[in-house]
């Protein structure tokens, strides 16, 4: 992990970390390529690029409801019955996001307020390939049935024999899933944005995936709604003296072992524990079969920052604005209120990140790369949209049509005038069946 050392008052900046935000020009122009493709030819390209890249192409996209629906009894019932615990928890906490219709009257009886009518129909992007995300199914789905969504479709990538793991398959099941698609990429993203013979167009796609699915998804984005483009996973671990390095160890290798680009920083103002926290993991990381990959990442991306008070250390989270930050001090809760940017917020030793991966209730699809500067985890309200609702009453009109006249005087639009002036005339007739 590479060490920076803050002298009392200084601040980390953007360049210290040497993040590598953007998507390289290369993805991008490849992903929209395979997208624009998929858009004229349909069906054809999809198998073209699935024989490409996934290795294996099922000779039907939409796997059949009855394989969904058997899903659960093929699976070990240790995980049948953590799944159902973790689809409730996380339902509980989502239904608290849910917002509802507003109406408010005036003393003139006219109305206002937002109508919320969730979206038609979306489409979950869930990573395959080697590893199997089915907690990523639960997370992604759950919000959008809790929205309300008629239509949730499923597109993850199939494996190389070309069907989906059953863990994936009774996750999509236990979530409620209504239609699971086996196709993966740039291409399943061009799928759901424009529809093919197979695959049905939604009104958004969400959730994570590689860089060329994060190209594909900022390729469609307008044409369909989208969600954060996802990066690699990062983890903060915000540690003062109280800390033990070994769980601290752990908790930074949970997040490495995603991915070598993922990203693990170790922010603390006791400059002991970084030598403890590093032997640790030395110990550990030659235990786990995903020791490569752990390895690349804490080696190449990982970051310790070193401050001189704790008040310091805050504000080098705040300039990280970690996907994932995790308080291991001592009176963490008391740290709350000066951290200002992170996706998720880890109170406390207790509170292992993986609970928040799993079953604790929150959403896992989380803004990285520093986004969560200005932006929300995956909830319920990305598959809410909200309709402004106004209805004048007569005497409502004769109080606000001279300020609509006056303004619209003001900006040469003549018809606007009309428009309330007519009424005018009409209410002060008295003319009720207007
Ligand atoms: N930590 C990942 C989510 C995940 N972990 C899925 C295990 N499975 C990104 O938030
Ligand atoms: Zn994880």
């Amino acid at each position: 992990m590479r060490r920076i050392t803050l002298a009392a008052g200084q601040a980390l900046t953007q360049a210290d970390l040497n993040r590598s935000g953007a998507l390289p020009r290369e993805v991008m122009e490849s992903a929209a390529g395979i997208v624009d493709d998929v858009r004229e030819r349909g069906d054809a390209a999809v198998r073209e690029y699935c024989q490409r890249f996934d290795g294996a192409c099922p000779s039907e996209f939409r796997v059949p409801q009855e394989l969904v629906d058997a899903a659960p009894g093929m699976v070990d019932a240790e995980f049948l019955s953590s799944l159902r615990r973790a689809y409730r928890q996380i339902r509980e906490f989502h239904e608290r996001q849910r917002e509802n219709s507003w109406f408010e009257t005036r003393p003139d009886g006219t109305i206002l307020g937002v109508k919320v009518t969730p979206l038609d129909s979306v489409a979950i992007y869930v990573p395959g390939g080697r590893a199997q995300y089915p907690s990523t199914v639960l997370m992604d789905a759950i919000p959008a049935k809790v929205a309300g969504v008629r239509r949730v479709i499923m597109v993850t990538p199939p494996q190389h024999d070309g069907t989906l793991s059953a863990y994936t398959l009774a996750a999509a099941s236990v979530a409620g899933v209504d239609e699971v698609y086996a196709v993966g990429g740039a291409q399943a993203i061009g799928a759901v944005a424009y529809g093919t013979e197979s695959i049905p167009r939604v009104d958004k796609v969400v959730g994570p995936g590689n860089a060329y699915v994060a190209a594909a998804k900022r390729h469609v984005s307008g044409d369909v709604g989208i969600d954060m483009i996802a990066g690699p996973s990062e983890v903060c671990v915000l540690a003062d003296a109280s800390a033990d390095p070994v769980v601290v160890a752990a908790d930074l290798m949970a997040q490495a072992e995603h991915d070598p680009m993922a990203s693990c920083y170790l922010v603390t103002c006791d400059p002991s524990l970084p030598d403890r926290v590093l032997d640790a993991a030395e110990r550990l990381v030659s235990q786990s079969p995903r020791e490569k990959i752990t390895r690349a990442s804490l080696d190449d991306r990982g970051v310790v920052v070193v401050a001189a008070t704790l008040a310091d250390a805050v504000e080098a989270v705040n300039v990280v604005a970690p996907e994932h930050l995790e308080l291991h001090c001592e009176d963490a809760m008391s740290l709350l209120g000066s951290v200002r940017n992170a996706g998720a917020i880890f109170v406390g030793a207790w509170s292992s990140e993986p609970l928040g991966d799993y079953v604790a209730g929150p959403d896992h699809t989380l803004p990285t790369g520093g986004t969560a500067r200005f932006s929300n985890p995956l909830g319920v309200y990305d598959f809410q949209k909200r309709s402004s609702v106004i209805s004048y009453t007569p005497q409502g009109l004769l109080a606000d049509a001279p300020a609509v006249q006056a303004m619209a005087q003001a900006e040469g639009l003549w018809a606007h005038a009309l428009s309330a002036g007519l009424r005018v005339k009409l209410a002060e007739q008295g003319e009720k069946d207007f």
